[in-house]
């Protein structure tokens, strides 16, 4: 495997030249979209460590099969990386391996795609032992159907491995040693996912949260603000790899289990996801998703479909969910919020920073959770000291008064709660839903 970690593909510290495609002419299409695009593969150019030295885009009605570009345009890209003495060019579609050959014999870079600069970020960030495991697993799959490609071009481009031949039977060693690793590796996840499964079965009982969301929308600073944790937060792309869940105190007494999940993107590699399944576990099982978004970028509803599509991938996406409309303080006109806010009913604003609409956050979330608060009277022994207590704990009490050995409370508390009365009483009681005006007990 020591080979194969050595021809990992990284752009820490190289010259980058960004290279897009643009379906159609100009003027056809949709043009803000695509900045946006291109400013994201800037963006994770950025995060992976690279420099990005200039920027290409081509229109194109049909991309070339040989080249993925026309062959003026490899001319002219091999001009370019000359000019700006770049050392990889940066492509923002994925590509298929004789592209990836044709482009770097034409141009003397390495070429590197989306998926791969992607998979060499989570490669740089992973820090648990499960997340590497991952991050393994999904660049092999990645590399395997690359592997001759590697062998072949590598060596010469970049010069770093050049003792070894390329020959067919290193290269068919080197297949079934990584088809060996991808099994191993798979095996191991499994026993991951597995522990992963019985962890979250366990927390069956306990009302569970889950943070999801565009990479960078705040979702681990929300974690932090709402729990106290220490979780990793950092102003680049997939700052969190590993899940962290903690407990979150909600109004009545009550605590969620609050977990915080890798980010997504757009075309999130499908290996990633695949290989992700452990981290995502907690999402797949949260009784609602709180859909973080950052409403300070100029690309709210593209993030927010993004995030959606991956969702749908992970059978997440008839889950109850919550949009919440994070970086508020970062908004110069209220009204750019009140349109969000118009945009997506029911969508609640926070600062993970200023700790502004958190309170609101957790009102809202318990109200979903366990439904709107009701008034009732509840009439215990007053010798069943285990009620009093689950009483003053979960509900508010508006009156009290003591009747033939029994204490008779009116109380506010969320209708569901109601329901757990009869498992935390231990003498006779009785309850009356006063909204609904009738005994339930
Ligand atoms: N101004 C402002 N900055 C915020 C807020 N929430 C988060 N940030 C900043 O946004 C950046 C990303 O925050 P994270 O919490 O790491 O975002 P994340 O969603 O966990 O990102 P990934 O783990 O990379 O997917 C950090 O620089 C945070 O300090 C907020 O409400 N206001
Ligand atoms: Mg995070």
């Amino acid at each position: 495997m020591k080979e194969l970690q050595d021809t990992r593909r990284t752009v820490v510290k190289e010259r980058a030249v960004l290279v897009e495609v643009i379906p159609g002419a100009p003027g056809q299409i949709d043009e803000k979209s695509h900045r946006d695009r291109l400013e994201e593969l800037r963006r994770l150019a950025d995060t992976a460590g690279a420099r990005v030295v200039a920027t290409m885009t081509q229109h194109r009605r049909r991309i070339h099969p040989g080249t993925y570009i026309g062959r003026g345009k490899v001319k002219e890209l091999r001009a370019l990386v000359r000019a700006k003495r770049a050392n990889v060019s940066i492509f923002d579609s994925d590509l298929a391996p004789a592209q990836v050959r044709n482009l770097e014999s034409g141009t003397d870079v390495k070429t590197i795609d989306r998926s791969e600069l992607i998979l060499d970020i989570f490669a740089s960030r992973a820090r648990t032992h499960e997340a590497r495991l991952q991050v393994e697993l999904a660049q092999l799959e990645y590399a395997y159907p690359r592997l001759a490609k590697m062998w072949t071009h590598l060596s010469r481009i970049e010069g770093g491995i050049g003792t070894r031949g390329p020959g067919e039977t290193q290269l068919e060693t080197d297949r079934r040693t990584v088809r060996r690793r991808i099994k191993d590796l798979k095996e191991r996840l499994a026993r991951v996912d597995a522990r992963k499964e019985r962890e979250v079965r366990s927390r069956r009982h306990q009302l569970t949260v889950g943070l999801v969301g565009y990479t960078n929308a705040g979702k681990s600073s929300l974690l932090n603000a709402l729990t106290g944790a220490h979780a990793y937060v950092q102003d680049k792309l997939f700052a969190t790899l590993d899940t962290r869940t903690r407990s979150w105190p909600l109004p009545h007494g009550l605590a969620a289990l609050l977990s915080d999940t890798v980010g997504f993107i757009r075309d999130l590699p499908h290996h990633l996801v695949a290989s992700f399944k452990a981290t995502l576990e907690e999402a797949v099982h949260a009784d609602i998703l709180l859909h973080v978004v950052d409403v300070s970028t100029e690309h709210v509803r593209a993030d927010l479909a993004a995030v959606a599509t991956v969702l749908e991938e992970i059978g997440c996406s008839e889950k109850p969910q919550l949009v919440v409309l994070n970086k508020v303080d970062l908004l110069a006109d209220p009204l750019h919020l009140d349109l969000l806010q118009r945009a997506l009913p029911g969508a609640v604003a926070t600062s993970a920073t200023t700790g502004a609409g958190l309170e609101n956050l957790a009102d809202v979330v318990t109200e979903r959770l366990v439904g709107p608060e009701t008034e009732a009277t509840v009439r215990a022994d007053a010798a069943d000291g285990r009620l009093l207590a689950w009483i003053d704990q979960h509900a508010t009490v508006l009156e009290r008064s003591i009747q033939d050995g029994c204490i008779v409370q009116t109380v506010r508390l969320p209708r569901r709660l109601i329901d757990e009365i009869p498992r935390v009483a231990e003498a006779s009681y009785t309850v009356s839903d006063v909204s609904q005006d009738g005994d339930v007990a």
